[in-house]
């Protein structure tokens, strides 16, 4: 059995896990209480103390964080330990409005590691693979992450970080990488210049672990076809370590969150109310094990359903479904709520490559949305009257998804900059904010 398979942990009875959660939420709440003024204060202004908290049934009780309050207290204000405890910190990707610094000790650094080994052993990774990571290193928690996980599972790991597009598949084809780590947006892109170099017959890929953006699961059996692969999803946020928050294992529906560090809640963003399970709302966690950040109540702003369904791999951490959009980037174009994961379904499920831009503007007091698609090579071989009754089709597919019209431009093949981390889809030019 693998080392980082621990069915004592991520099998554990409900009963189990409640008690772990119980037990580790009292200590760390009284730990921030003494050690985060800041949260502290919050505390206070809620007329909550530590011993109002003696269960995961008192959780409601405390105040929430945001990424207003890790801004505020930049840099040091959420820090928990002395700084010579601190051995590393990491940066959000600055997606969404500043960067987000986050700490950790070297006990927090271990846990992180364990749950990305965790997510690798779920997709199938065992200490004969050769783990491929091309997320970026640095500041983003991508590389670290995963790297992280590859070396405590014992595999042997290659540090690639993203671009160099021609470096990644010579050491892909070299050394006979077997698992890819990287966002599937990059994915898709590795896999569409492995066919057009004809090195499909030279990989020696099995699984792939791609996250830290929304992708479909039309997206998933695009990269699952172009790689020859098992394509599983990962989750994760700086604030709460990165990578490996939660992980897809053989069922491929849904990831599992790893209860034994965090607690996760689903809330109604607008009234902050909790909601009973099952139901569509803003995920938020509570880190229970970590030291250096340990984040109470933190909003992830990603909407998402978290379900208890007995799960055919045998693990009985919650799921979480993929997030289906963010309620803070989430469009709102004429007063309807648009995600672009539902633009991407549509274009994938007409057979157009996951190469897609979204342009918001506004002309004349109202908003206009258009998305540029790329054509596939043959596509684009076809003649003009052709070119404009897809253009049409696609306005009518999304106009049924959306409720609302979208203009559509398709592009020539390669004409929308590819990305090696995290693909830009907006670009909202109506300065509403
Ligand atoms: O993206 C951590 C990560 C690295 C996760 C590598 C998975 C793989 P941040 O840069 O702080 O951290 O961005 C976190 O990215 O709140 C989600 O909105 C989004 N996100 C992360 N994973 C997924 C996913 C990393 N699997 C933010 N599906 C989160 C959809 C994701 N969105």
């Amino acid at each position: 059995m693998e080392r980082y398979f621990q069915p004592e942990i991520e099998c554990a009875s409900r009963e189990q896990i409640l008690a772990w959660q119980n037990e580790r939420l009292v200590k760390q709440v009284r730990h921030v209480y003494e050690h985060v003024p800041y949260y502290r204060s919050l505390m206070e202004k809620k007329g909550v103390t530590p011993d109002d908290i003696r269960s995961v049934d008192d959780l409601h009780k405390l105040p929430f964080l945001t990424k207003d309050d890790l801004r505020e207290a930049y840099p040091y204000g959420l820090l928990a330990v002395p700084r010579s405890e601190v051995v590393r910190i990491q940066s959000t990707s600055g997606t969404t409005g500043r960067r987000v610094v986050a700490f950790y000790t070297q006990h927090d650094i271990d846990l992180w590691d364990e749950c990305c080994a965790r997510a690798i052993v779920a997709a199938g990774g065992t200490k004969d693979d050769v783990v491929h990571v091309s997320y970026g290193y640095g500041l983003f928690t991508g590389g670290p992450g995963l790297n992280g996980g590859s070396h405590k599972l014992g595999s042997m790991t290659l540090p690639m970080s993203s671009g160099n597009t021609e470096r990644q598949i010579q050491f892909m084809c070299d050394l006979g990488s077997t698992i890819l780590c990287c966002t599937p947006s990059y994915a898709a892109y590795l896999g569409e210049s492995i066919r057009e170099r004809g090195l499909q017959d030279k990989i020696q890929l099995k699984a792939g672990i791609f996250g830290a953006e929304a992708w479909s699961e039309e997206m998933r059996r695009d990269i699952e076809k172009l790689l020859n692969i098992k394509a599983y999803d990962i989750y994760g946020l700086t604030e709460i370590s990165g990578p490996g928050v939660a992980f897809e294992c053989s069922a491929q529906a849904g990831m599992h969150i790893n209860e034994d560090h965090f607690i996760a809640e689903i809330i109604d963003p607008n009234t902050g109310e909790v909601l009973p399970e099952g139901e569509k709302g803003e995920l938020v966690f509570t880190s229970i094990t970590k030291e250096a950040f340990p984040l109470l109540r933190y909003r992830t702003r990603d909407i998402c359903v978290l379900t208890r369904e007995k799960c055919p791999c045998g693990r009985t951490h919650v799921k979480m479904s993929k997030p289906m959009g963010r309620s803070d980037d989430m469009l709102i174009v004429k007063g309807v709520n648009v995600f672009p994961s539902q633009i991407e379904t549509v274009l994938l499920s007409k057979g157009y490559p996951a190469n897609y831009q979204i342009l918001v503007s506004r002309e004349h007091n109202s908003d206009k949305l258009e998305v540029q698609v790329e054509m596939t090579p043959e596509m684009f071989s076809d003649a003009v009257s052709d070119i404009t009754r897809r253009e049409k089709e696609l306005i009518d597919a999304l106009k049924a998804m959306l409720g609302i019209y979208a203009a559509v431009k398709l592009v020539a093949p390669k004409t929308i900059a590819r990305s090696e981390g995290k693909a830009v889809r907006i670009i909202d030019n109506r300065k509403l904010y």
